[in-house]
């Protein structure tokens, strides 16, 4: 039993971060954890038990890979990444981020590039994912990207398009998608990728959808309310899009057709960054929310009465911030 396999985040960056490793050590099984959710399931615990070597990439997740390291299922593992945690050590892991040694990587893609001394636009793909095109302006990074750009003759427009393309996947909570891109991605060029008919079509859906839902959005006084029905992951672009294109203080979102769950997101403006009191309040209630100063979400079993404690919790909160949440939910 020779296996390897590789564990890897839904996003671009881990995409195209799995398909540069496979570039460099060859085809291998490749798992992304249920897309939106930061767990390990049955079926990456059964991919990584009945390997010999597990790579776990652009995978913030370390809290899961040390359950399965110290379970039994878990032989071997390198962990490549360049988030911002707690520095795995384990004996079964070897543990690489720049980070820990204080310099912040703009992608897992980079990571992984100089670890194989590798170079494609695969690396761009990555780094553009996550930063965008603030790559360019980054200390270091900026410059490497302009050179891999000249030296594989790659136009900023392209690789751009290609990250819409390569997350459609993830987008339309597509995880055997996601898993076919790294696959895919380790053959093709940014030709194909530009290519991909099914890609260019669930981008296009997606798009469409998130254009609707911003465009149904009542607001009032500064407040945004939406709800709409979609199986896609959408609500974090939909708010996102009214507070800063429809210039919302505030902006309230409900997705009750996330297969089989609701999810409500919530974004303030410049000025209004501490939504975290409201975070606590809600995981004081029992509702699993996470986020940051400036937005949260949430996303629990479809359940109504769940639904009605959430939103008692946030129409009071926000209410204490001085918006008024009443007149848009009407
Ligand atoms: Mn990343």
């Amino acid at each position: 039993m020779k296996m390897k396999v590789i564990v890897h985040h839904w996003d671009a960056d881990g995409i195209s971060s799995a398909a540069i490793l496979m570039r460099e050590i060859g085809k291998m099984p490749v798992f992304s954890p249920p897309v939106g959710e930061f767990r390990f399931d049955a079926r990456i615990e059964s991919g990584v038990s009945s390997s010999e070597l597990a790579y776990f990439v652009d995978l913030n997740m370390p809290e899961e890979v040390l359950k399965l390291a110290d379970s039994n299922l878990l032989k071997r593992a390198v962990f490549i990444d360049h988030h911002i945690q707690k520095p795995i050590v384990h004996e079964k892991i070897v543990y690489h981020n720049p980070l820990s040694r204080g310099v912040a990587y703009p992608s897992a893609s980079f990571v992984v590039s100089e670890m194989f001394d590798h170079s494609s636009y695969l690396t761009l793909l990555g780094g553009l994912g996550d930063v965008g095109e603030s790559l360019f302006e980054m200390e270091d990074f900026g410059e490497r990207a302009e050179k891999i750009m000249e030296s594989e003759g790659l136009e900023k427009r392209d690789l751009i398009e290609a990250v819409r393309l390569v997350d459609s996947n993830y987008m339309c909570v597509d995880r055997y998608g996601v898993e076919e891109a790294a696959l895919f991605l380790r053959k093709a060029g940014i030709d194909d990728v530009l290519e991909r008919e099914d890609w260019i079509e669930k981008a296009r859906e997606v798009e469409e959808e998130i254009s609707r839902a911003v465009s149904e959005a009542k607001i009032k006084n500064g407040v945004a309310f939406v709800s709409f029905f979609s199986s896609n992951a959408i609500i974090s672009k939909v708010i996102r899009e009214i507070v800063w294109k429809r210039k919302a203080k505030l902006c309230v979102a409900v997705n009750k057709g996330f297969n089989g769950k609701y999810q409500i997101y919530l974004r303030v403006g410049k000025g209004n960054e501490n939504v975290k009191k409201l975070i606590e309040r809600l995981r004081g209630a029992g509702i699993n929310a996470g986020g940051k100063a400036e937005v949260f979400g949430c996303v629990f079993n479809a359940d109504e009465s769940a639904m009605k404690k959430a939103m008692e919790i946030i129409k009071d909160g926000v209410r204490e911030m001085g918006f008024d949440l009443s007149e848009v939910m009407r």
